[in-house]
């Protein structure tokens, strides 16, 4: 079995130049199928045809024709977007015009890389005449970035020429670079209608992966899964889809009313209709003013068209390529990689066109801070992209869309993205900012530390809450990353469900030593005037008083005497003892008798004969009290 290469070629070229009859007299389709058309004898929109190279269907090509009318260069673009190799059709009576430029100026931003001249309507000038356009053609695409095949001359009135233009796009196909199967399914659909018993059909040139009868797409921006119930391919049932080829899907699931040109099918992660692009954007030469910021303009990305205004640009001459974020009116489908022109919004004309750098950028920072650049091998644009993220960091999945990368490649590129670049479970998150954030994170624990300096730490949740409250959900992979840096770079260490500072333990002591020995002292010194914690707290404001007390508590040096008081543990057994005297002095004793006793007013007395009666020293007796131990004796005889 020969190695069958499907492509597929797309006309272009001035208006009624002959196009449309070249693709009719190479394939005998004559694609001018709507009345409007036949009756003004121009095309309006796209056109398809298929054309065998060769006689056992290995070589197969597939044709859209496109309109050379300048007011139709938006159809000729969702046309010209999906082309393997462009065939620029200029008359020989005519030579070189405006929209032969345009066309092909467009061929060129959307990077098609292989072309094929064509002078056509040879039958109405002489060889001396195609001679001199021969030349002039071959002098005006010496310069272009689309490799083109020397210009073939041909009429299609005659036949003239036909066999050689087609063994040169035979010649060519052979080596145009085949697009990858193994990647993710995307088909910009450029048309869209019901067929009875079909249902839904969009049809489109499937720009890389497969799609088989059966599986389900995900329709963008719509936002809908959608079965295919049949697929054909150049025009013949299939089993499956396949890149560089026009195709035709039936969908189960979706409404022709919902669809339109610039729509997109797609399979596979990452997917999602943007606004926002971050672009290297290049204007050309002929461009008549600078694209300055918030200038409005006609994005054609894919078969799509969407109005939308530059944004965080300083200015970009004629001829100059620069970076620029694009705001669109309307979301579209956007791949890492994807060529894209630029039309100015009145007039209409082309005015440049660039590559996605970024479908999906961020807020902060502006693209001109992100190091991105249209030059940069995927595993640079990887680190930036990675780096952009912050703690949010990057899906894995997102990246074979988000770079344009074949899925395969992946793995490969994130070994390629450096240091700055680190991995957890199906993240990817870049260094400095977990660095950042473990420092961040350390001085949280040692605010805690502070704050409650008898604590054993922050707990484990609470610093996982911390991270969120940062900004952006963070990931669990990232945050699990995080806290094994933070350990990892001794910012802490976790001890059980708690975070703390390296050694925590070990200071306690001395920590707490200090300060506790403070209040300590202050307590002993206020002896039987017993300060509130809250007195104690307004005092030592640097001090986390109620848990210091607790602690010194525990350690013994004082006592608790109530909810809000804590007394020097000596100063206490002093009140006791001089208490006990007191009553076995005076039997009982009232409160005013006890304050002449102690020399304490009403105010630091009560509080420490509750804390004697709940201590079982004393007991109530009307007004009075007695002592709780005699008194029973005595009671229970
Ligand atoms: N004599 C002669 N006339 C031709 C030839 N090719 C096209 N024509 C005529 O040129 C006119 C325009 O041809 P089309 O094929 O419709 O041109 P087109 O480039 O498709 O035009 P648009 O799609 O509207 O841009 C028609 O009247 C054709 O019959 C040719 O090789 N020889
Ligand atoms: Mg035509």
């Amino acid at each position: 079995m020969g190695h069958t290469r499907r492509f597929v070629v797309g006309t272009a070229g001035h208006i009624d130049h002959g196009k449309t009859a070249l693709v009719k007299a190479l394939t005998g389709v004559d694609t001018d199928r709507w009345e409007e058309e036949k009756r003004r004898g121009i095309t309006i929109d796209l056109g398809f045809a298929p054309l065998p190279l060769d006689g056992d269907g290995d070589l197969q090509a597939s044709v859209v024709d496109v309109p050379g009318h300048e007011g139709f260069v938006k159809n000729m673009l969702a046309g010209a977007t999906g082309i393997d190799l462009a065939l620029l059709v200029i008359a020989a009576d005519e030579g070189v015009m405006p929209q032969t430029e345009e066309h092909l100026a467009i061929v060129e931003l959307l990077g098609v890389r292989r072309g094929v001249p064509v002078l056509t309507k040879c039958d109405l000038v002489d060889d001396e005449w195609i001679g001199m356009v021969r030349t002039e053609v071959t002098e005006r695409l010496k310069a272009s970035r689309v490799q083109w095949a020397a210009p073939v001359a041909v009429s299609a009135l005659t036949g003239e020429g036909l066999d050689e233009l087609r063994s040169v796009l035979a010649a060519v196909a052979v080596d145009l670079p085949e697009r990858p199967a193994a990647d993710l399914f995307r088909l910009p659909i450029d048309r869209v209608f019901a067929v009875a018993g079909a249902g839904t059909v969009v049809t489109g040139s499937t720009w890389s992966g497969t799609v088989a009868v059966g599986e389900s797409v995900h329709v963008l921006p719509l936002d809908r899964e959608a079965r295919v119930r049949s697929i054909e391919v150049h025009g013949e049932a299939a089993q499956r889809a396949a890149p560089g080829r026009r195709t035709a899907l039936a969908l189960v699931g979706v409404d022709k009313d919902e669809l339109d040109r610039g729509d997109v099918a797609v399979t596979g992660a990452g997917w999602a209709a943007t606004t926002t692009l971050d672009v290297a954007l290049e204007l050309l030469p002929g461009a008549r003013k600078p694209l300055a910021v918030r200038t409005r303009i006609r994005v054609h990305l894919g078969t799509a068209e969407v109005l939308g205004r530059v944004a965080q640009v300083r200015s970009i001459a004629p001829g100059e390529t620069g970076l620029a974020r694009l705001l669109l009116e309307r979301p579209l489908v956007a791949r890492g990689g994807d060529r894209f022109v630029v039309r100015s919004f009145s007039p209409v004309t082309t005015i440049g066109g660039g590559i996605v750098l970024d479908p999906f950028p961020p807020k902060r920072p502006r693209v001109s801070e992100r190091g991105l650049s249209a030059e940069q091998p995927p595993h640079e644009r990887l680190a930036r992209l990675v780096e952009g993220a912050g703690l949010g960091g990057v899906a894995l999945r997102d990246l074979p869309v988000r770079l344009g990368s074949l899925p395969d490649a992946v793995t490969g590129i994130i070994d390629l993205a450096g240091k700055g670049v680190l991995r957890s479970g199906d993240f990817l998150v870049a260094r400095r900012a977990l660095s950042a954030e473990v420092e961040r994170l350390a001085g949280l624990v040692a605010a805690h530390h502070d704050a409650h300096p008898l604590d054993a730490g922050l707990s484990l949740q609470a610093l996982r809450a911390a991270v969120a409250a940062s900004g952006e959900p963070v990931a669990g992979p990232i945050l699990d990353l995080l806290v094994e840096q933070g350990v990892k770079k001794l910012a802490f260490e976790v001890a059980g469900a708690v975070v703390r500072r390296p050694g925590w333990k070990a200071t306690l002591q001395s920590h707490a030593g200090d300060s506790g020995g403070r209040l300590v002292r202050r307590l002993a010194a206020a002896r039987w005037q017993v300060p509130t914690v809250a007195e104690l707290q307004q005092e030592f404001a640097e001090l986390a008083v109620p848990p210091l007390l607790a602690h010194l508590a525990r350690e013994g040096g004082v006592e608790q005497v109530d909810q809000e008081r804590y007394a020097a543990k000596p100063a206490l057994e002093e009140f006791r003892r001089t208490l006990e005297t007191a009553l076995q002095e005076m039997g009982r004793a009232t409160p005013a008798q006890l304050r002449d006793r102690t020399g304490l007013t009403r105010k630091y007395l009560i509080p420490l004969l509750e804390w004697a009666d709940r201590q079982g020293i004393t007991k109530r007796q009307g007004d009075a009290r007695v002592l709780a131990r005699l008194t029973g004796a005595t009671d229970g005889s």
